[in-house]
Order: C-alpha cells, then structure tokens, then sequence
C-alpha cells in the first residue's frame, strides 16, 4: 500500500481523506494555512506541514508549496480532495514529474475534461448522449452562427469551453439577440478563463441535475456506482444531494451506467469520476465530467455500502478495484445536506467560533464534519462547514430521519442553513421527488 500521503486540502474532506488513509494502514501528512492550525486533521494526522498565509492563493493553490510538503516528508502520494488544486491539470503533471504520485487521473484526462467542447467531443464519440448543439467551437461568421441556432432551435444557451460549474453561459431566446449574446460571452470568457472558445447547445428549459458515479482502476476495470440527484441548489451551489435519484428506474440505470463506464474504458480512465447530465422527459444529456471525489460521495457511499475515497487510495497504488459490477447492489435511499456556515435568510457568510456544538446520531444518521465545539469558522473558504447524511430502506424514512437530526443539531455561536434545511426536507414538492433545477431559486424568490 501506498506509504505516505499528503492531504492537500481542508476541512471536512481532509478529514475524510484521513481517515481512509487511517483504515488503509497509510500515513497521514496534512498540509495547511497560518488560518487552520486548529483544524481537526492537523491534530490526528501524523505529521503536518504549513504551506502558506491564509490567503487560498498562497497556500492551499501554491503548487510549489504543497510539492515541497511532499518532500520534505517523504511521502510517495498526494491526494487533492475537491476544489483547490483538484481538477489542475498542470498541479498532476509537476506532482507526478516530481515523482509522486496525484491520487486522481491522469493529467492528460483532467485536461480533456477542464476544456468542455473537448469533453463533449470525446464523450460523444464514446457513445454518451449529449444535449444537441454546435460541432465543436464558434466560429464568427454571423450567417453561419444564425442558421445553427435556427437549426438547433430557440433557446439556446452559449457556453464557454474553458467555463464549467455554471460559469461563463448566457441563454439566448431569440434571433434579435443571439450576436450580442454570443460577443459578450465571449469577452466574458477571454478575460474569466483567459480562452475565448465558445460552443453553442440547446438550452433545457426544466431538467434535473443526474450524475452517475464511476470508478476505473489501470487494469482497465470500470464499475458505476448509480446516481445521484442534486438538483436542490442556489446559484450553481448544490444544497441537498440524494441517491438514488426519485423514479429512476432500474434498467434506466443499468443502460446510462454501463454507458458511463464504456466511455471510461474508451478514453482510459483512472479513479473515481463523476459524468454530470441534465435529465428531462426520461433522457439523460451529458454536459460535463469531474474527475475529483465529490462533496456529495457519501450519498452513494450509503446505498452501495463501498468507501469511495478508499478505492481512490487503491487505485492509485495500482491494486484492481475491490469490487465487480455484479456485487454492487443498491440499498434504501440516503439524502445530503450541506451545513454552510452563513445567514439563512441572506445566504451571507458568517465566520466565528462554534460555542457549543452536539451532533445529531440515531440509526441511519452520518456527520461528516471537520468542527467541534471552540472550533473558529475563518472568513477565507468556502463556508460549507459539514454534511448531513441520513441513511434508510426508504426515501420517506431518509428524510424522516433528516428532519430528526436536523432539530436535534446545536451550533451556537454562528448562523447556519440549517434552518433552511429543516424548512426543504418538509417541503411537499421535494418530499414527493424529482423537483427541477429551478425548483429552490423559485421557492426563495416567492417568499
Ligand atoms: C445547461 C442548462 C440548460 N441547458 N445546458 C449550469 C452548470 C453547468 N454545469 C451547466 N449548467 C447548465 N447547463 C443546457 N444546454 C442548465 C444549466 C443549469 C444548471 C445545471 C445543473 C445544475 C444547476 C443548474 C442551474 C442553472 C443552470
């Protein structure tokens, strides 16, 4: 088994990583900012290292620093967790060039999949289904632009090849505006993402949000671990993830699943991974890959009974996955909420210290947190300060149990969305399943 690993990131997934590495028999180095000295990891990881001022930018995205920790203890491995230096193509060639090794892809298939038209492509040609739209990137002939909208029909959406995560997009209603749209997200794009390339898909005016998770090891075994619904969220923010997804059935996820993990032997892929599809009218369309573990894992972890960010650790030392296609059997239903450090009203951040702090529990009940109680909320990351995760034979029972924990929760010193929660798992829409991606912007803008 792998010897060392380096964790580079934070929080609860830090922790997460940690304690796979744990059950694995792996040493632990955590590597983290002059702002998280006191984080939960730092203290029951074997060594750590600080990589930096609390500024992300100069610690936990400063590619030489987290390198550097590697070395100086010797570790032979990192793992990047999700956000920060994840999904950096360049960060997984020089870890890999330095001589460790990056717990993810291959650079070559992050790069692949961080520019979005050539994810498309590639996805296409593996036989995945894809939402119809523009053959590759736009061009400027204002005539040629026109017919493709005509012919792929109103509304359509621009996107950029270098955005992603709902960044750089603009959907467009009608011929009028489609020339103006398509110039100002193209600036949009040169100076977000420094790549101006644009592609074109018809716009889906209510899907869901259906992501199929997969794992590949290098002995070209793929298996799919079914879905997940994370259609419950906020300006791109996901708020409350499930699996399985309501209604879907069976054969339905026999035949998107076996397709994901073809288009992974098709273009080789390693690890754990993640294919994101709008799903509307009973069709799965294919709009981006994550190669990174997820925030929301654990919903899939809960129904299939396999630990994810352990398979990622074997994978990348080499062993073949723990598991064949035929042993994975879906169990109930687990549903996810993300407990954000932030007012529930304005959604504004709201940093601070955790002056008493009791975690739900009962049957079915997972926390995966990083906090405790005297744990300082810094102002610097992302707010998300824990995940929720209800387990049961079914959806109403998850749920059930949910609103339980969620009134059983104290986290005083700070505002939390819990609140918000407790007002979602009630909701009689969500409660009978299979809302949209509008669903919850909708109900906030109503009040
Ligand atoms: C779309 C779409 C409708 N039609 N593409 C947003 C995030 C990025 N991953 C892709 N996104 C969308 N692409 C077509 N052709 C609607 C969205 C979208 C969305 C997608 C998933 C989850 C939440 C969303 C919220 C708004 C828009």
């Amino acid at each position: 088994m792998l010897d060392k690993v380096v964790i580079a990131n934070r929080g609860e997934i830090a922790l997460r990583i940690l304690r796979a590495c744990k059950e694995l028999g792996i040493k632990t180095v955590a590597v983290y900012s002059e702002a998280d000295r006191d984080q939960k990891h730092v203290f029951l990881s074997d060594e750590s290292v600080c990589i930096g001022p609390a500024a992300s930018l100069d610690s936990y995205l400063n590619i030489p620093a987290v390198i550097s920790a590697a070395e100086v203890t010797d570790a032979v491995a990192i793992h990047p967790g999700y956000g920060f230096l994840s999904e950096n193509a360049d960060f997984a060639e020089r870890v890999e060039q330095s001589g460790f090794t990056f717990i993810g892809p291959k650079a070559e298939t992050i790069r692949l999949m961080g520019d979005k038209v050539s994810a498309i492509n590639a996805m296409k040609k593996a036989g995945i289904p894809c939402v119809p739209g523009s053959d590759g990137h736009l061009g400027e002939d204002p005539d040629t632009l026109l017919k493709m909208a005509k012919d792929i029909g109103y509304p359509v959406m621009i996107k950029a090849a270098g955005g992603g995560g709902g960044r750089g997009m603009r959907v467009v209603h009608s011929e009028a505006s489609l020339l103006k749209s398509i110039s100002l997200t193209r600036s949009e794009a040169a100076s977000a993402f420094g790549n101006d390339m644009l592609y074109m898909e018809k716009y889906l005016e209510q899907p869901r949000h259906v992501e199929i998770q997969v794992l590949a090891d290098e002995h070209n075994n793929v298996i799919y671990l079914g879905e997940r619904d994370c259609s419950m969220q906020r300006r791109h923010q996901k708020v409350i993830e499930e699996a399985p997804a309501p209604g879907l059935d069976e054969s339905t996820r026999k035949k998107i699943g076996e397709r994901c993990a073809n288009a992974c032997k098709a273009i080789s892929y390693r690890g754990a991974g993640t294919f994101e599809f709008l799903y509307e009218n009973g069709e799965f369309y294919f709009i981006e890959m994550n190669t990174r573990v997820q925030v929301e894992h654990p919903v899939t972890e809960m129904i299939t009974g396999i630990d994810i960010v352990k398979e990622q650790l074997r994978i990348a030392n080499g062993e073949p996955l723990s598991y064949k296609q035929k042993d994975i059997k879906i169990k109930g239903h687990a549903v996810e909420c993300r407990i954000n450090a932030e007012d529930p009203e304005s959604f504004l951040p709201s940093p601070g210290t955790i002056e008493h702090y009791h975690p739900p529990g009962g049957p079915g009940i997972r926390v995966d947190t990083h906090v405790y109680q005297g744990y300082k909320v810094p102002p610097y990351y992302d707010s998300m300060i824990g995940k929720l995760i209800a387990h049961a034979e079914t959806r109403e029972l998850a749920l059930s149990r949910l609103s339980m924990a969620l009134s059983e929760i104290v986290i005083d010193g700070i505002s939390t969305n819990i609140p918000l929660h407790q007002k979602l798992v009630q909701d009689p829409a969500f409660a009978s399943g299979g809302i949209d991606i509008h669903y919850l912007e909708n109900k906030l803008g109503l009040k």
